[in-house]
């Protein structure tokens, strides 16, 4: 029988999915025990409590299972309700939240595709065309939820939210790609506002402690590089 407040995260260090939920629950205190997955052989486990999609990050809460990072969030947001909060309190706030996070996590697709084909050594003009584009939307109207239009945007200027978290897990540790590919993807001259938002963001203690290591990050995408390109190593 599982003991009462068991909290147990399946993830996989490298993804930005898993930051995510890390992120949450570091920010709320919850302790946490931490199973790495190889998602080349699948736990058994892993199977059983997300038979959907098979993938990870996959919370447990005393024994019962729960998929999806965003999902995953909302569900911490609401089990533990002792602040800091992940979501603003007012539902109108909380609503644009959701928007701009929904929003981040479409540019954040792009910039993981764009990075794969990066990887397979692929024509990326296009993709990552309509991934700038994107982000100078980004740049450009997110501001409407900043309060006084200040960077950091803090839930409640105390503790990074859910916003943050969606924006840091794909831009927190994008400086791999810049090393292996020289792809910035993105400058503080083009993105003021989405770089000093990720830089006050890096700068937070439970954020660093549970970024992967930029050092890490280039020798897996080079691995992975290589195994694409046999003949470039
Ligand atoms: N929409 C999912 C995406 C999770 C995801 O793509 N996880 C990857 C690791 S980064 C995975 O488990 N991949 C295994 C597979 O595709 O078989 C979420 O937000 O949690």
């Amino acid at each position: 029988m599982e003991e009462e407040n068991s909290v147990k995260l399946h993830g996989v260090w490298s993804s930005p999915y898993v930051l995510r939920v890390k992120l949450a629950l570091k920010i709320k205190g919850i302790e946490f025990e931490y199973i790495e997955e190889d998602l080349g052989n699948k736990s058994e486990l892993l199977l059983q409590y997300n038979p959907v999609h098979k993938k990870v990050p996959v919370l447990v809460h005393n024994g019962l299972p729960i998929a999806e990072s965003s999902v995953i969030m909302e569900y911490i947001d609401e089990v533990w309700t002792d602040p800091p909060y992940l979501l603003p309190k007012d539902p109108y706030l909380r609503a644009k939240h959701r928007f701009w996070a929904a929003y981040l996590q479409q540019v954040s697709e792009l910039l993981g595709k764009s990075l794969l084909l990066m990887t397979e050594g692929k024509d990326t003009d296009d993709i990552v065309n309509e991934y700038r584009n994107k982000m100078d939307v980004a740049e450009e109207l997110i501001k409407e939820i900043l309060p006084n239009n200040e960077i950091p945007c803090f839930q409640d200027n105390i503790k990074p939210g859910y916003l943050d978290i969606m924006l840091y897990s794909f831009l927190g540790t994008s400086d791999a790609a810049e090393e292996l590919f020289g792809f910035k993807p993105f400058t503080a001259e083009r993105y003021p506002i989405l770089a000093s938002w990720t830089k006050a963001l890096s700068e937070v203690p439970e954020v660093k402690d549970v970024t992967p290591p930029k050092s890490k990050l280039v020798e897996l995408l080079r691995t992975m590089r290589i195994n694409y390109l046999p003949q470039k190593p």
